[in-house]
């Protein structure tokens, strides 16, 4: 294992919902940002993660120079705060140009627009001092095969992070996989994707990845293997923890809810990868339930928090000499009750 070292914690806005879904209303009054903001800090965060119009509302219809002085106005509140801005991401779903999709939406000006877009990030990026840009790619994908060329949408893709990178010779994006929801099937499911698509970048070293747990679950695959295969490509500049029962709608649970034993494993996988040593956060991109009262809204969080650094002490004490002595006698079965022990404590 790596030399023990401290993690720094991150949310978004967007963590602290309403409690809407597809089935009925928002359950709780909206927060305001700056509640939002005050909140972080006090319960042991260190930075904020932002989409696009998170940071800047309703940017689409403001100039470039309004949008420079918006950003620059949260800038000071963070900085007065001393909250940091951990990323920025372009808000590439909600506008009617994204419809089909956005940089592989079968129509130009749609394509263009998903990259005008991209830049204005780029801007904001630039003015809350984060060179990291996180790619959530909702809708470059399709609901049926037949209604857009996969062959042609990769060149898109490349295409689009090709005209990032080339506009701002400082910034890395951050590509989060995810295999469905709200497409049926994504283009970049995957870590693995996400990184081939990377090599074919003009820039290969500024394309790398974010991970989140549930989007890991949802394509089948174990969460912190995911985390050790895109560590050993020096790519994972971002992470957001939670849960995930099954293969459902996106459930963004607290970190540990479903699968004590898997968020064990991926703080093993980010340990044993010196994780957070080069200035990475720990993000929870977790949602409360839509049974929470207003008096526990912050709960999802605090909890993904203590869970995160209680496990955290159990990754450091395990017995690692013993479970090696197991493993090199391929004892697997008694190094899998050594793990559920050590987890259920004394
Ligand atoms: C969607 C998701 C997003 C991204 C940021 O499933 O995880 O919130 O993390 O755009
Ligand atoms: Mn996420």
């Amino acid at each position: 294992m790596a030399k023990a070292h401290s993690y720094k914690f991150c949310f978004g806005p967007w963590n602290i919902s309403e409690g809407q879904d597809p089935y009925g209303p928002p359950v709780r009054q909206p927060q305001t940002f700056d509640w939002k903001l005050a909140q972080l800090k006090k319960h042991g965060f260190d930075a904020m993660m932002f989409h696009d119009d998170d940071a800047v509302p309703n940017l689409d219809g403001k100039s470039a120079k309004q949008i420079a002085k918006e950003a620059r106005e949260l800038k000071k509140r963070l900085d007065g705060l001393g909250i940091a801005a951990e990323m920025v991401a372009p808000r590439l779903w909600f506008h009617p140009n994204t419809i089909d999709g956005a940089y592989t939406s079968n129509d130009p000006k749609c394509r263009a627009y998903a990259i005008e877009r991209s830049k204005v990030c780029i801007d904001i990026a630039h003015e809350l001092d984060t060179d990291l840009i996180v790619l959530w790619l909702a809708r470059e994908g399709s609901y049926i095969r037949e209604s857009k060329n996969a062959r042609r949408c990769v060149d898109y893709l490349v295409e689009a992070f090709d005209k990032m990178l080339g506009y701002d010779k400082s910034i890395r994006l951050s590509i989060e996989p995810k295999p469905n929801e709200p497409m049926d099937h994504a283009y970049i499911p995957t870590i693995g994707h996400a990184l081939a698509i990377a090599q074919l970048t003009r820039d290969p070293k500024r394309v790398g990845c974010l991970i989140e747990s549930a989007h890991a679950i949802l394509a089948g695959l174990d969460p912190a293997d995911e985390i050790d295969f895109a560590c050993a490509f020096g790519k994972l500049w971002s992470l957001h923890l939670n849960d995930q029962n099954g293969l459902k709608y996106d459930q963004d649970r607290p970190f540990g809810c479903t699968n004590l034993r898997s968020a064990f494993d991926q703080i093993r996988a980010l340990e044993r990868n010196g994780y957070g040593k080069r200035g990475e956060y720990v993000c929870f991109d977790v949602h409360p339930f839509r049974t929470t009262k207003e008096e526990h809204w912050l709960d999802h969080l605090t909890n993904s928090r203590r869970t995160f650094l209680r496990l955290l002490e159990k990754v450091r004490s395990f017995d690692e000499k013993s479970a090696q002595a197991l493993v090199a006698d391929r004892n697997y079965q008694a190094l899998d009750q050594m793990v559920i022990e050590h987890l259920m404590g004394k």
